[in-house]
Parts: structure tokens; C-alpha cells; sequence
């Protein structure tokens, strides 16, 4: 027998992502629901009432009939399926079900969703109430399974744990998703399983208020965003506590400390030191508010609405001393921060007609030169000649205002940057991992987000490219998940055709880039009058840079306006070497993906922009996911749940209890074709469409009985 002619009066159920014509006859006559499109690219609900052509009659819930194109209508999913937690269980995945599950799911505080492997968690822009010791108990003893970074994180803590492999949570989406946040709760759910008594957990939660001090800065896209990656490895004990952590960084945005766009700010610490400081250690400093700072006033803004600098700054320090930096390196990085500043107000004046300049000799310079241990007049030496070396002699050259300024900056730049990378080499240094540690590790991947601005450079070039490398990280293992997850329940993976995975948007060809700058970007020169100087100043922080040791001290023999950098690899190829090595360890590790979605732009909650989701979805491959799972078994069902759920229908009584040969009888007596569905150790696995026809049968009957029921009740009466 055909399924048509099926005593059950189960039809065969729509197959296809699309209405066809002999779909479109079965979605009238059991008045299914279909996404209609409306002029303003909107979806809404409806049913078809007739079609002639390639039109259609759609009555709309709102009571409107209309006709609109055939092309424009999409199968909905049934009324069971509504919110469900994992996008692979729809029936049909198209662009509006998907959408519309997510909607559903978020307007009722479920942020967090699965599309298979991957954990979807939107950013709610408000506390929810789902974090905390109750909730991590819930999750530990396995009370609840619904998605949540705090599952996700248990499931590579168990993994390794019982496998023995280091495991790695990679976070992505776009600036503002919530990546910092979301990784956060993850280090907060290791932390209160893997905490012991030598409270190291609370030092490595501790480590994000100075990462985030010196490394996030208001954007026009998000108020804390992160303007450096990071990459932090939690090792554990054999009994599973943690026993150290060790914080790598990536390519942090330099030019923020010297050039900023209207609205945006600089990096945070800058202001909460300026609000925050006590006024001794500002008179020490010879600090002043931040609006009189060049570097911080130039984008006319300064403070950031319901952000209390002066409290961030006395949680930093206090994050300072748990990590065990003394008062007296403290108090130089402050220093350093305070130069740099002062540096910022630097100004220069015409010193001849031929577009020279010199350096007006104020308090900025003063200042400056004093945080710094050198002489102003060696200060402003650097900042308005060059030397160059000709033959045996050397000539010194003024420079023109251009010059002067970016040599300036370039200092700036320069003292900034060390100094981030010597503050993380303080926090490892903390987080030292100990030799109790085995070497089993769970690393948490927070990287900048995917950018894409009216003017891109050299900077979302670089950070488009890690986001681009990882979305490959993340298309290779994704096969690999699907094809486990189906041998794990020995189901014949072959009849399962994987679509080719190409058609997944290249974000780093997407965008277009201003390649002005980029080369001087990326050669990052800063001029060996400068190194000169550095390291020859009395700051006994700025001694220990890195890149001062390195530097061959007191030479000058570079003949193009003095920059060193020929020896020093360029900030392309360092940033390539760095993603070279992230990707190599990430790939001998157990990766669990987290999509970061940002609902909408204003940063607010309770608004979904259909079409900010949709192209978040596409691009960070949420919807790739979910078209590969299509050609496969979307609908996954333990044989409990599908015989308790279906079982009734069975026309002829079922003697054996068993779950497993209840579901198989069920699928025959509704003639499923067996191309249709297959049966695993612990799941039935059954394609595109199958469940809606069961769905509608058990809807039919279940009705039936209700008014069995009610004449019943009627009839007692
Ligand atoms: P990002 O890391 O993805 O952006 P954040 O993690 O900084 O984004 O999140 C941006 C803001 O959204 C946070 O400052 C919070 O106000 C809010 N937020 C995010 N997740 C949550 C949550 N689970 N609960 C409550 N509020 C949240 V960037 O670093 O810009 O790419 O470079
Ligand atoms: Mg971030």
C-alpha cells in the first residue's frame, strides 16, 4: 500500500522546504499553517484557501485575506514545535520558522537555543534570572538539560573529566553579541565546580576586571567591547579542581589610545583613573579629569550612562592586589598611563616657513618627561627632528607637523601596548599553572567580533581574518559532530548526504577595506630616535618592556626618517603566526561552539530585529547547521517520548511494552517509508516533515475524544 490510500487516513506528508503542488493541496485541505511573505519582506502566519496559478489566497491570522505569489508563501511548522529548544527538531527550517522559534523562545527570556552541536545564546541586554549557585547545582546534578552556556560547559568539563582530552569553548558572533559575557559564565561555572580551597578560581575571575579595564573601550557598538582577543586555558588537578590559568592576547587595537571616533571612547582605564585616583596619588601623577586630556576629549565623550568610573577603578585595584601586583607597580603603571596622557597634549608651533615645526614647551611636556625619567628637552627632540646618519656624519632634520605628531603617537602607541602585554604577563604570572596540575585544560576562546564599518582597516582586516580562520575551525568539525552523533546511535551515516559546505558566506571578502595606513599600520614603526629615548629613561617600568631589552640600544643608523623596523617582523605576519598557533592547539582539543546573537543595534532589551538575526544567523553558519542536519534526521525523538506520545494511535493493540517496538508499529501502521525515518540504539531519527503528519492524526483523534468526553460529562449531567 501506498501511503496514500492508507486506512489512517495519513497522508503523505510534505517532503520539501517549499510549497509545491502537491503539497500546496495537502497544506489546504488539512488547513496547515504557512509563513506568508509580506511587501516589507515581513512573515506572517497564515493558511491557504485556494490557488489558481502560480497564485494564492492566504487568509492571514489577523482575519485579511489576501493573493500573493506562490514564491512567497513557505510551510510553517506545527503548533507542537513552537519554541522548541533545538532548531534541528523542526520539521521545516526554512528563514521564517527559524526566526520565528528564536522570536518565540526570546521574548519569554529563553536566550540560550541549540542548533545541534552549537549553543545559540542572544544577548538579552538585561539580567535574566538564570545564573547563579542554584542554577549550577541544577546543571551539575543534571536536574534540568535545557540549553545554557552553564550545560554546555558542564559537558566539557565531564569530557574531560572522563576522556581525558582538553576541551575548548570558541565564542563568536558579532562586537556587542555578548562573547566577554558569555565567557564569563563559563570561567564562573568552572570556577564553582572546579574551586578549591587555594582560591585560585577566585583569582582568575578576578583577571577580568583588569583585562577589561585595559583591553575594552566604548564603541558605537557596544558600551565594554573587547578590543583584543583572548584565549584563556583553565588546567585542572586530577580531582578536577582547577589549578592554574594562563591568558593569552591577540593583536590589541592600538590606535584607540591616540585616535578615536566621535562617540567612542579610549580604553576604560584611562577614565577610571582619572575619576578614581585618590587625590594624593593625582598630585603625584599631576593628573587632571579626563576631558582635559586631548586623547580622551577628542571624540566628545567621556563617561558612559550608568558606568561609575571611580568604583571601576577601586574594583581594579583591588583586582590588582588579589592577582599580587605590588603598590609600587601599581603605582608605575599608573604613571605610564598618566605619560601617556600628558603625551596626547603635546602641541607643536611653525618653527620656519618650510612647514617645520617646533615643540611648545608646556606643562604637557613637562609632565610628560617627569612620569617618563627623562629631560624635556630630550622629549622634545624626538618629537621635532630626526637624526640620519650620512656617511660619518650625522645630520639632524626637522620634522614637518605630520611628522611630529606621529612620532608622538607612535610613543604613545608603544608605551600602551607594552604595557598590556607586561600586565598579562603579571596576571600568568599569578595564575602560575602549578605542578599539580595533570595538563587536562578547558580553553575559552573570547575573540573581538566580526566588524564591519563604513571605513575598515587595518584593524578589522586583522580581526576579520581570525573570525574568518575560526569559522573554518568551525565547518571542519561540525561534519565530523554530525557524523558522531549518528555512528554513536548506530545509524548508517552513508544514507545521510551532507551538502557541500562552500555556499557558507566568506565574510573576509564581504567587506571592503581602506588601505590607507595600512601599510604604516602594519609595519607599526615607531623611529629609533624614540626607542632611543625609552630606553634611556630612568621609569623603571618602561625598562622592563619587552621590546626595550631587544632593542640594539644607542643606534641610529637607519637612513629613511630612522625606523627601526626592518628588523621587526611586520603586525601582519606576527598576527599570522599567533592565529597559526591558536588554530594548531584548538585542534587538538574537543571544541564546543558558542554563537553569540545580538538581537538588535540600540543595545536594548525586548526588541528583535528579524533582519540583524537572520543575517547573524547566516553569517556566523547557525543556518548552515541547520541545512545540513535537513539532509539528514532533524527530528530526533527518544523511542519513550515517540511511544508515549504516539503510541495510542495504534489501531491494533501493541502486547509488548517495550518503547522501542511500540515506535516501530506506530511508524508502520502510518506507513512511513523506511527511506523516511531510521531507527538508532536510543532514538528514532526521522526526516523533514514526518512528524507534522503523526502531529495532525493525534490532534484528530485526540479531539475526537475530547468530545466523546464532553457528551459524556453532558450525558451525566
Ligand atoms: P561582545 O564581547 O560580543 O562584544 P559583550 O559580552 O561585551 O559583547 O556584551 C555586550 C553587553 O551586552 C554587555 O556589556 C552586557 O551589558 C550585555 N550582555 C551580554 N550578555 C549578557 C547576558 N548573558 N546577560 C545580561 N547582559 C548581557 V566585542 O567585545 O564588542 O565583539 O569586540
Ligand atoms: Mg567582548
Amino acid at each position: 500500500p501506498t501511503a496514500n490510500d492508507s486506512s489512517t487516513d495519513c497522508e503523505a506528508p510534505p517532503q520539501s522546504e517549499e510549497l509545491e503542488d502537491d503539497n500546496v493541496a495537502y497544506f489546504i485541505k488539512k488547513k496547515l499553517h504557512v509563513w506568508c511573505r509580506q511587501p516589507r519582506g515581513k512573515w506572517e502566519l497564515g493558511t491557504i484557501q485556494s490557488t489558481s496559478g502560480e497564485e494564492a489566497s492566504v487568509s492571514l491570522s489577523n482575519g485579511n485575506v489576501l493573493k500573493v505569489a506562490r514564491s512567497d508563501l513557505l510551510p510553517a511548522n506545527p503548533d507542537i514545535l513552537e519554541g522548541i529548544e533545538d532548531l534541528i527538531q523542526l520539521s521545516y527550517l526554512n528563514e521564517p520558522s527559524v526566526l520565528h522559534n528564536l522570536q518565540y523562545r526570546y521574548a519569554q527570556d529563553m536566550i540560550y537555543s541549540k542548533a545541534g552541536p552549537i549553543l545559540i545564546a542572544f544577548n538579552p541586554f538585561k539580567n535574566v534570572e538564570v545564573y547563579g549557585n542554584d542554577y549550577v547545582l541544577a546543571y551539575r546534578q543534571k536536574l534540568t538539560d535545557s540549553p545554557h552556556v552553564y550545560a554546555l560547559t558542564d559537558a566539557a568539563y565531564n569530557e574531560m573529566m572522563t576522556g581525558e582530552v582538553n576541551q575548548s569553548i570558541i565564542i563568536s558572533g558579532e562586537s556587542g553579541a555578548g562573547k566577554t559575557e558569555t565567557a564569563k559564565i563559563a570561567m564562573q561555572y568552572l570556577a564553582a565546580l572546579g574551586g578549591g580551597c587555594s582560591g585560585i578560581e577566585n583569582e582568575i575571575l578576578q583577571t577580568n576586571f583588569i583585562l577589561e579595564a585595559f583591553g575594552n573601550a566604548k564603541t558605537s557598538r557596544n558600551d565594554n567591547s573587547s578590543r583584543f582577543g583572548k584565549l584563556i586555558e583553565i588546567h585542572f588537578s586530577t580531582m578536577g579542581k582547577i589549578c592554574g590559568a594562563k591568558v593569552q592576547t591577540f593583536l590589541l587595537e592600538k590606535s584607540r589610545v591616540v585616535q578615536l571616533a566621535l562617540g567612542e571612547r579610549s580604553y576604560h582605564i584611562f577614565y577610571q583613573l582619572c575619576a578614581g585616583s585618590s587625590s594624593k596619588l593625582k598630585e603625584r601623577l599631576n593628573l587632571r579629569a579626563a576631558s582635559e586630556y586631548k586623547y580622551l576629549n577628542q571624540s566628545d565623550c567621556t563617561t558612559i550612562d550608568g558606568v561609575d568610573d571611580a568604583k571601576k577603578f577601586k574594583r581594579l585595584m583591588k583586582a590588582l592586589d588579589v592577582i599580587q601586583m605590588g603598590k609600587e607597580d601599581q603605582e608605575l603603571v599608573f604613571k605610564m598611563l598618566a605619560a601617556i596622557l600628558w603625551l596626547g597634549n603635546i602641541s607643536f608651533q611653525d618653527s620656519d616657513n618650510e612647514n617645520h615645526i617646533e615643540v611648545v614647551n608646556d606643562e604637557a611636556v613637562t609632565n610628560a618627561a617627569v612620569l617618563m625619567g627623562c629631560s624635556s628637552q630630550e622629549l622634545m627632540a624626538v618629537l621635532s627632528t630626526h637624526k640620519i646618519q650620512a656617511g660619518k656624519d650625522t645630520i639632524t632634520k626637522k620634522l614637518t607637523l605630520r611628522q611630529a605628531i606621529d612620532a608622538r603617537d607612535a610613543i604613545a602607541k608603544f608605551i600602551y601596548a607594552s604595557l598590556f602585554d607586561w600586565l598579562v604577563e603579571q596576571v600568568n604570572k599569578s595564575l602560575q599553572v602549578g605542578k599539580r596540575c595533570t595538563g587536562r585544560s578547558i580553553t575559552i576562546l573570547d575573540i573581538y567580533g566580526f566588524e564591519s564599518f563604513q571605513n575598515n582597516s587595518f584593524e578589522q582586516f586583522c580581526i576579520n581574518y581570525a573570525n574568518e580562520r575560526l569559522q573554518q575551525h568551525f565547518n571542519r568539525h561540525l561534519f565530523k559532530l554530525e557524523q558522531e552523533d549518528y555512528e554513536l546511535d548506530g545509524i548508517d551515516w552513508t544514507r545521510v548526504e551532507f551538502e557541500d559546505n562552500q555556499v557558507c558566506l566568506d565574510l573576509f571578502e564581504k567587506v571592503l577595506y581602506d588601505t590607507s595606513g595600512f601599510l604604516e599600520k602594519n609595519r607599526d614603526p615607531l623611529p629609533s630616535d624614540s626607542i632611543q629615548l625609552l630606553s634611556s629613561c630612568s621609569c623603571e617600568l618602561l625598562q622592563l618592556f619587552p621590546e626595550m631589552l631587544n632593542q640594539p640600544q644607542k643606534q641610529s643608523n637607519s637612513s629613511h626618517g630612522g625606523a627601526l623596523d626592518s628588523k621587526k617582523q611586520s603586525v601582519g605576519t606576527k598576527f599570522k603566526g599567533q592565529l597559526f598557533k591558536l588554530m594548531h592547539q584548538l585542534e587538538s582539543t574537543t571544541p564546543h561552539f558558542i554563537r553569540c546573537i545580538k538581537p538588535n543595534t540600540k543595545q536594548l532589551p525586548g526588541i528583535y530585529e528579524q533582519d540583524l538575526v537572520l543575517q547573524q544567523l547566516k553569517c556566523c553558519g547557525v543556518l548552515e547547521v541547520v541545512r545540513i542536519s535537513r539532509a539528514g534526521y532533524p527530528t530526533r525523538m527518544t523511542h519513550q517520548e515517540f511511544s508515549r506520545r504516539y503510541g495510542f494511535l495504534l489501531v491494533e493493540a501493541n502486547t509488548s511494552q517495550d518503547p522501542l517496538s511500540i515506535s516501530v508499529a506506530v511508524l508502520q501502521q502510518f506507513n512511513i517509508p523506511p527511506e523516511m525515518y531510521q531507527v538508532g540504539f536510543t532514538k528514532l531519527y526521522l526526516r523533514t516533515g514526518q512528524i507534522g503528519a503523526l502531529e495532525d492524526r493525534r490532534k484528530y483523534l485526540l479531539q475526537g475524544l475530547l468530545g466523546i468526553q464532553k457528551s459524556f460529562r453532558g450525558y451525566q449531567a
